[in-house]
């Protein structure tokens, strides 16, 4: 039987385990990056392992999310970052020089390689045919020493896309309408392979902006044959010899196939707070806009800009809005300022921000109270603005651009003939923004610049046989890594300061929770469908970690979140019977006993001691993630090992 272009890149990088859809497979990662909000983390836990140099062909630590420094923190991280990176053989990109997913595409990704991410926007490397996945920090960590990455073997999901896309439909449009097709759950378990006569008329970057926003179905990855574009690309970034064709076989198997006919596909938003909330944009005409912003790793090429240029060229924006534009790296930046195009971004009144994620992560540019914000990006989860009650549509840049001149959601056709925009054939190539690491010889003498910021890691307990607690809080369904653990401009910054973070643990959901879980010392959350979707943050597992959560109980997990939580040494555990959820309260008082028998078994048996409900609870953990959890937590596992 033939193979899918994933199941080839796997079958390649297989260490240990079985091509087999559900059973846990061992592969060999090529490539990692990490990012400021996450790489603190990812490397004090790498510096834990002892290791001298990385394993991997390349590993590249950016700093794009942690950029407003408005107290030492950030910065001292910048140089903690900086200095670990030198020492340890890991390439380092400056704050300035861009978005980590832009600007591995751009400089690093490579066709047919792995590459694991501290962050759930990896996938944005499957525009040219990379097999990139986003992870929690430790996993990167454990991947930098030249260990595995686990995951479970993926279904296989492939989208034909047919016919063009009219203009003023871009790719945006196509990611919002996989995800009104499919949902934000519809990706779990799955890899999405697109396909189809279609993506011949789609460049790389569109591509990207599409594997980019797979994140938000909740699949492993999502991936584009790798062909002649991607050649095409690779050459204008000075890079054709990094080019290998790869194509899924004609008689390859997949599990679900969906069929999207460009010509059909009209412009579409993503209403708050949730990517698969989509109508078109026609439906919403007419309401009233206070804040656009253009960029983030979804939206901020060369071609994104150079297309919001051409339609604000001669044009001002409403004085009710205001416009924000990042570039999503120094090249586009560049670029498109040798160009002239930045001119006429500047003279429509837009404010140029740094090329960073920056509003994306509610890193400045706040909206307004009870703001409508239009933003290019790929998350409009509740607060993650920085203002809790604004409420955030995703829509493409054309949308976004039909926006910010009209002060209303606009179908971007009404603005007339769409320019005709000229790709250049080749790209400005300057990498003096990322730096070397230092020479192996000389790395010794490299010392680490360590802030006061960094505060002790938690430590972690072993599952004992049997855990008796509270429920400390009982959520819905869907809830978001920006639920449990917030980011945004006033948290990020202690991403290394765990004890800090905790005060603000579930803050979306329930204030009073920090200190009542302290209060408990230990205790069990429930939670409902696909919880923890969303970021690759593992301090949505160290920190519930940190304040005694010792299981969570759940309908369905999320993939990266059930992966950090068993790295933190927490329990994830599920209803055998979904109805059973609503048996539980908040505030009962639960037991579980046998639990080591019950990991063998796959279930084990949860008694409500307040209302004498008994559940069944299902505990289907692989061999290594069995003494994972009895070892309390990866880090423990590791050093035991
Ligand atoms: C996000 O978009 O939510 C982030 C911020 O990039 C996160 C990583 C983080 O929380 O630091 C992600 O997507 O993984
Ligand atoms: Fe940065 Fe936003 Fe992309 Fe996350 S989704 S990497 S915060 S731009």
């Amino acid at each position: 039987m033939g193979l899918t272009i994933a199941q080839k890149i796997i079958k390649e990088h297989l260490i240990s385990g079985d091509m087999e859809v559900g059973s846990e497979i061992a592969l060999k990662i090529d490539q990692t990056l990490t990012q400021d909000a996450t790489g603190t983390m990812a490397y004090l836990e790498f510096e834990t392992m002892g290791l001298k140099r990385v394993k991997t062909e390349k590993s590249v630590a950016y700093i794009d999310h942690n950029t407003l420094q408005s107290g030492f923190e950030n910065a001292d991280d910048h140089r903690y970052i900086q200095s670990v990176a030198e020492k340890h053989g890991i390439y380092f990109s400056r704050p300035g020089n861009g978005i980590c997913h832009q600007v591995h595409l751009e400089r690093f990704g490579i066709p047919g390689k792995t590459l694991i991410g501290s962050d759930s926007h990896t996938p944005t490397g499957g525009g040219i045919g990379m097999l990139a996945m986003g992870a929690g920090g430790l996993d990167v960590a454990v991947a930098m020493g030249g260990g595995a990455y686990y995951i479970t073997m993926p279904k296989m999901y492939k989208v034909n896309l047919t016919g063009r896309l009219k203009p003023f439909v871009s790719a945006k449009d196509i990611s919002l309408e996989i995800l009104r097709i499919l949902s934000v759950k519809g990706g779990v378990g799955a890899i999405i392979e697109w396909g189809g006569e279609g993506i011949k008329t789609l460049s790389v970057p569109e591509r990207a902006t599409i594997t980019n926003m797979g994140t938000e179905l909740g699949c492993t990855t999502s991936i584009f044959p790798s062909d002649e574009i991607t050649r095409e690309f690779l050459k204008s970034q000075g890079r054709e010899e990094d080019f290998v064709a790869i194509s899924g076989d004609s008689d390859a198997k997949y599990d679900k196939i969906i069929e999207i006919n460009l010509d059909e596909l009209e412009p579409l938003i993503a209403c708050p707070h949730s990517p698969d909330n989509v109508v078109t944009v026609a439906s919403l005409k007419g309401t009233k806009v206070d804040q656009v912003c253009i960029g983030s790793c979804t939206n901020s090429s060369l071609l994104d800009m150079l297309k919001v240029a051409a339609l604000l060229k001669g044009k001002t924006i409403k004085p009710s809005v205001s416009l924000s534009v990042s570039p999503g790296s120094k090249q586009v930046l560049t670029m498109l300022s040798d160009s002239g195009a930045l001119s006429h971004i500047l003279a429509s009144g837009a404010r140029l921000l740094e090329c960073a994620c920056g509003p994306c992560i509610g890193m400045g540019f706040s909206p307004n109270s009870k703001g409508v914000s239009l933003r290019t990006f790929n998350r409009n989860f509740e607060g993650r603005s920085g203002t809790a009650d604004a409420g955030v549509y995703l829509v493409s840049p054309e949308t976004a651009v039909a926006a910010a001149l009209t002060g209303e959601i606009t179908d971007p056709r009404l603005l007339g003939e769409m320019p005709k925009i000229e790709m250049p054939s080749s790209f400005k190539i300057n990498d003096t923004a990322v730096l070397d690491p230092e020479i192996e010889e000389k790395a010794q003498a490299v010392s680490i610049l360590r802030g006061p910021n960094i505060k002790p890691f938690p430590t972690s307990k072993a599952v004992l046989d049997t855990l008796e607690a509270e429920i400390s809080l009982k959520v819905g369904d869907n809830i978001t890594t920006d639920h449990i653990m917030p980011a945004g401009a006033k948290i990020l910054p202690y991403r290394s300061n765990i004890p800090h973070l905790s005060q603000f643990c579930f803050g979306v959901c329930d204030k009073t929770f920090p200190e009542r879980a302290k209060a408990l010392g230990e205790s069990i959350v429930v939670g409902g469908i696909n919880y923890g979707q969303g970021s690759s943050r593992e301090h949505a597992a160290l920190v519930p970690m940190y304040l005694g959560v010792r299981a969570v109980i759940t309908k369905s997990f999320a993939r990266i979140h059930i992966a950090n939580l068993i790295n933190a040494g927490i329990m994830p555990l599920t209803f055998e019977n979904q109805d059973d959820y609503e048996k539980l309260s908040q505030g009962d008082k639960l037991s579980i006993k046998d639990i080591y028998k019950g990991m063998d078994s796959g279930s084990v048996m949860l008694k409500d001691e307040t209302n004498g409900e008994e559940i069944k609870l299902i505990c289907n953990f692989t061999e290594r993630q069995k003494s994972i959890l009895k070892a309390g937590g990866l880090l423990a596992f590791t050093k035991e090992n």
